[in-house]
């Protein structure tokens, strides 16, 4: 397996609207972003991801871009970017810009002419098709409810929006269209961005014809037919090599309904292709969104190792367990009530001894937790303003919802950071445009650092021993005592040096299994202060997670 610098590296992901507003709007920006760079360097992360802040009518809060070699105003201006990358360039950090292409707004100067007349040349760029019976030409659904094909009484036709009707997909077998792609993301690295996160990126390529999804068992979803299409590993390799080539870039590409096999073409090392892929597998163990059921520990353990072992050969995986799109981890995955500081540290822990580039998600180094949120008026998001609209027009209780949306809604990982214990946790002078989480008193970065034992100082700890000992970063993941419900357990393996991790997932006293031929234990780090345990009875605390070298006989 090669080394490469982006596979040492920690990514820490910035949601610029809620990470510092300096000028009191009420909306974070890149000079509040600025400001907080020592913050960043000091956790030790050394690449940020930055979701999108080109100009954009922010129907879906910048994934919905009309200018995409311009800076949105509330965000700043272009030189304010020329200043970031600087400042970050200083400080050996890179930054990966979030590249979003397989739509634009529909506010886009290309829409607006693709959509003035059916014979104008930018016509193409987008997906437009006559209707059936009185309807859009196939059964797809869109990823916030609703039809994917949009009528547009000036042409009469219909075109084609997986996503929100105000981003219209852009048509990728329009050589023109990949052209005005690679030379936008040619801007960026000539400005000096170091790479790119590039949003649902294996949904450019649509199965020709774009037949109705068939299939009545199956949801008239339609994403075999516009997942991993047919030509999207030509696209992927004709972008790396008209854009990456001789360049020393970090690709990943979010992936919805990628499989291992497939991430295995995506990210395989010759391929040509790209670094790494966002896999939703862990996101979807717990059930939709609009009806979540309990995590199931076993089926996320069985996941987290057929990633591992799928990609350990050949490839690259990324880690997270929470992002813009997904409810606080801590909350989800951990217990933000009893438990809230040792499951934060025991989900830390997975994340930076796994094998694959950690991304920490702006505030879960906090300890962040989900939004609280009891009313709809609380939220903006509009897939979660469409969940409850479309729930309660099919006639689910107000209330069920509710308790939907408080668990798994997007604005539960969009509340401000949380900086102090000041009015607004001191994210902005004005009025935060997303509350503020009342916990903010107790989880932000003033109280923390201050803190010897808080979420913060374990996740600097943990950042640093994952980026010092290559074990943790290139070694062999052997899972062990792999069917215990409670206990995630697994060794490391690289030239002699061996690390075994123990997470318990529970809020009870469990027991394990020791691997085979263990001889003796080195304690490095755990997030409970006294003498772990596992050294007496085999025997883990609540959300316990010890690392430990072992030497074997
Ligand atoms: O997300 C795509 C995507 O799959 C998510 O919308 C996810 O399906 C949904 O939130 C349920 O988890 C990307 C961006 O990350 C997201 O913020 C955008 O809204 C979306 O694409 C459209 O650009
Ligand atoms: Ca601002």
């Amino acid at each position: 397996m090669k080394r490469k610098w982006w596979k040492e590296s920690v990514v820490y992901q910035v949601y610029p609207q809620s990470f510092m507003d300096s000028n009191g709007d009420g909306f974070g920006d890149l000079r509040g972003l600025i400001e907080k760079l020592d913050y960043i360097k000091e956790l030790d992360a050394n690449v940020i991801w930055l979701c999108p802040v080109y100009l954009s009518p922010k129907a879906d809060n910048g994934y919905d871009i009309c200018g995409y070699r311009d800076i949105s105003p509330e965000y700043g201006t272009l030189d304010d970017m020329r200043l970031l990358i600087e400042e970050m360039h200083k400080r050996n950090m890179k930054l990966l810009m979030d590249l979003v292409v397989n739509h634009t707004s529909d506010e886009h100067p290309w829409f607006i002419q693709s959509r003035s007349s059916r014979t104008n040349p930018y016509r193409d760029y987008y997906i437009w098709r006559d209707g059936k019976n009185g309807a859009g030409p196939n059964n797809w659904t869109s990823f916030f409810g609703g039809d994917a094909w949009a009528w547009d009484e000036h042409t009469n036709q219909y075109y084609l929006h997986l996503f929100s009707e105000k981003q219209p997909d852009l048509n990728w077998e329009n050589p023109a269209v990949r052209q005005e792609v690679y030379d936008i993301m040619k801007f960026w690295l000539d400005l000096g961005v170091d790479g790119f996160r590039m949003d649902v990126i294996n949904l450019i390529s649509k199965v020709p014809g774009l037949p109705s999804d068939g299939d009545p068992a199956h949801p008239a979803f339609g994403g075999r037919y516009f997942m991993n299409g047919p030509r999207i590993h030509e696209y992927l390799q004709e972008m790396n090599r008209a854009v990456f080539s001789g360049r020393n870039v970090m690709t990943v590409g979010e992936m919805p309904g990628v499989t291992v096999e497939l991430a295995k073409l995506y990210t395989g090392e010759d391929r040509g292709e790209l670094n790494m892929v966002f896999q939703f597998d862990l996101m979807e163990l717990d059930g939709p969104k609009i009806s979540p059921t309990p995590l199931n520990l076993q089926a996320f353990k069985d996941t987290v190792v057929k990633w591992q072992f799928g990609l350990s050969e050949n490839g690259w995986n990324s880690i997270y367990l929470g992002n813009h799109d997904q409810p606080r981890q801590v909350s989800r995955f951990g217990n933000d009530r009893d438990y809230h500081d040792e499951s934060a540290k025991m989900l830390c822990t997975l994340n930076m001894t796994l094998q694959g580039t950690p991304f920490v998600y702006y505030g879960e180094e906090l300890g962040m937790t989900n939004a609280g949120f009891t009313t709809i008026g609380q939220y903006r998001d509009i897939e979660t303003l469409n969940l409850y609209r479309d729930a309660l027009a099919n006639g689910k209780n107000e209330q069920e919802i509710l308790d939907a949306l408080a668990k798994r809604s997007r604005d539960n990982a969009r509340t401000p950071m949380q900086w102090a214990p000041v009015l607004n946790a001191g994210f902005t002078s004005g009025k935060p445009w997303l509350s503020v989480n009342p916990n903010y008193t107790k989880y932000n970065v003033e109280t923390e650092q201050n803190d010897p034992d808080s979420v913060l100082q374990y996740y600097k700890k943990m950042i640093r021993l994952r980026r010092s000992i290559p074990t943790l970063i290139y070694g062999k993941f052997v899972p062990v005592d792999c069917q215990n419900p409670y206990i995630f357990s697994y060794l490391r393996e690289l030239d002699g040096c061996i690390i075994w991790v123990l997470l318990n997932f529970s809020e009870s006293q469990q027991a394990y299994k020791s691997p085979e031929n263990i001889s003796n234990t080195f304690y490095i780090y755990g997030n409970y202060q006294a003498t772990p345990t596992a050294k007496i009875e085999n025997l883990l605390r609540p959300y316990e997670s010890i690392v430990q070298y072992v030497s074997l006989t």
